[in-house]
């Protein structure tokens, strides 16, 4: 296994092998494979661009003797930052054929993600596109390269400006004996977690665990070689990524068509035209698709299935599903440390509208604790711990961390506040863990405060969630300033010319003069989330 990551006990693997969870086998063969299988039928849709799966093959191949010409090998580190484009799978496949490690991050991450990552993986690569929705990803590469002059390569989908262009690559001499065959019980790639702390935990994903995932999330949702699924979330996040997403779509040998963002007149049309049979977005996307489903006339018959999750789906807007749409819901809970529970397609309408619904694997191990790790009685609200043949048993790097994280048996605590039916679902009742979900976007509280600590009018600082009608929750940063002269603009503008990402600037800035105080002397954030709760009640 790679450095710093910390396998499963020989008695588990030996158990999920034994079960046929793990069967040994790797990206790169999964799309050799299915390659041979599926030749001419297509995998990706991008705008008019349609790319079969001997294609996609065929360019990763390629694309991977380029890498390695560069002087990429296994087990290097290649950070990649693509939006929803075909070169994002030429990328990663690439990358499984030699054996390096593709590291997930997210279009809207800025400098400060970053760069941390770079220095952080010790990165060999990055690679970016030129610009994508109005923003140049060559100035942050800049950026990142003068933080972290170590990072050899930076290579740019189009316009390379004073970069590598990627397109190059793909005419580099066919190396193909030295492509190096994974092993499946390694890790394949780092996975990003939407953390709780003040600097972002990598999360290191092995074949054999992801790719059960993917059997069994393609299984659990119907896909099979005519599903079409669409993807309007950013690809590289672990929802879209592979719940079942684009790779779950991968293979079970069906299409996938890439949407550049998720506004209604951009992908009803594609819904029509590509017959798209499947879909994923988070509350707030939901929200205004529901709107626009009913305030307008769009053809959505091919539809079948919305998935919905990310975030708390509340069950008055889960209910217009069927009637607005016209399709299946289906709730999703999932984390990219491992466990993803769905609700099932043919599960009764109330367990689909008000769950959160079940593990994925009968592998999956699920405890209800106290704050004293105790088992809670059946159908309370607990910390939910979990287990299993694709959860993993540690951070990337992070043994401290890792001690707090997880069990001394090797449950992850998820930080999830849920109580399970008597039929065995779970339900979602809040987060004991200092992070604020945006709409499904990650936010974690310490590393907001560390920045606006940085600010010389700043003397503390504390981070909270407040409730959202549209995003569910938005951050409010508690100030308690040096002075009275600086502003909340001002601290926005900060963050921001820090290079944070923008969904971590904080919505609101409140000044206190003294931030209130659990029993034992630290900051309670419930009171804090309690006093802007009801402030904009009353506002409202
Ligand atoms: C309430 N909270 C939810 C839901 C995630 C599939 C789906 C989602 C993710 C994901 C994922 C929730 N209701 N339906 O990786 O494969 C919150 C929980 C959870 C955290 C994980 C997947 N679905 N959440 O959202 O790693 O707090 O993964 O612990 O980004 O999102 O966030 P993340």
């Amino acid at each position: 296994m790679l450095a710093g990551c910390k396998a499963w006990p020989e008695e588990f693997a030996a158990r999920y092998r034994q079960a046929g969870c793990w069967q040994g086998e790797t990206f790169s063969g999964m799309l050799r494979r299915r390659a041979v299988e599926y030749g001419d039928r297509i995998a990706i849709v991008s705008g008019d661009g349609r790319m079969s799966y001997a294609e996609l093959d065929e360019k990763a191949g390629r694309l991977a003797s380029g890498f390695l010409q560069l002087g990429i090998k296994a087990r290097d580190r290649v950070i990649v930052q693509l939006p929803n484009i075909p070169q994002f799978f030429e990328v990663i496949f690439a990358l499984f054929r030699i054996g390096a490690l593709p590291v997930f991050s997210l279009p809207a991450h800025r400098k400060n993600e970053i760069a941390y990552l770079c220095e952080f993986t010790e990165a060999a690569a990055y690679v970016i596109p030129d610009t994508d929705a109005g923003f140049d990803y060559r100035g942050l590469a800049k950026q990142v390269r003068d933080a972290v002059p170590a990072l050899r390569h930076v290579l740019v989908v189009g316009e390379p400006g004073e970069f590598t262009p990627l397109a190059d690559l793909y005419d580099a001499e066919p190396m193909i004996d030295m492509f190096e065959e994974s092993d499946a019980g390694d890790v394949a790639f780092l996975q990003l977690s939407g953390g709780t702390t003040g600097l972002p935990k990598l999360i290191p994903r092995t074949h054999d665990d992801y790719i059960y995932s993917l059997r069994q999330s393609a299984g659990i949702c119907g896909l099979n070689e005519y599903s079409v699924y669409l993807a309007a979330l950013p690809v590289a996040h672990n929802y879209p990524l592979s719940s079942p997403g684009v790779l779950g779509t991968l293979y079970a040998g069906g299409k996938i068509v890439l949407a550049r963002g998720g506004s209604p007149d951009e992908v009803f049309p594609l819904i029509a035209a590509e017959g798209v049979t499947i879909a994923a977005v988070v509350p707030p996307l939901a929200l205004i698709w529901l709107d626009a489903a009913e305030s307008r006339h769009f053809d959505l018959s091919n539809l079948q299935v919305l998935q919905v999750g990310g975030a708390k789906f509340i069950a008055e807007a889960a209910k217009r599903v069927r009637t607005s749409i016209g399709c299946k819901l289906q709730q999703v809970y999932g984390m990219a440390e491992g466990l993803v529970n769905y609700t099932r397609l043919d599960d009764p309408e109330d367990t689909i509208i008000n769950t959160q619904g079940r593990p994925m694997s009968p592998y999956d191990e699920i405890r209800i604790v106290d704050d004293a790790d105790e088992e809670v009685a059946p159908g309370e609200v607990g910390h939910l711990l979990t287990r299993g043949p694709y959860t993993i048993r540690g951070y990337y790097q992070a043994e401290d961390h890792n001690a707090k994280s997880f069990t001394a048996d090797g449950f992850y605590r998820t930080g999830d506040l849920a109580r399970m039916t008597s039929d065995h679902y779970l339900v979602i009742e809040g987060r004991a863990k200092d992070q604020i979900n945006r709409g499904g976007d990650k936010v974690a509280a310490e590393e907001v405060e560390n920045h606006l600590l940085a600010h010389p009018g700043v003397f503390d600082a504390a981070v909270v969630s407040m409730p959202d009608e549209y995003l569910g929750e938005r951050t409010c940063a508690f100030v308690i300033p040096y002075e009275t002269s600086v502003t909340g603009g001002e601290l926005k503008t900060f963050l921001k010319e820090r290079g944070l990402a923008v969904y971590k600037i904080p919505d609101r800035v409140e000044f206190v003069d003294s931030l209130p105080q659990t029993g034992v002397g630290k900051v309670s954030k419930k009171m804090l989330r309690d006093s802007i709760a009801e402030k904009t009640k009353r506002l409202s």
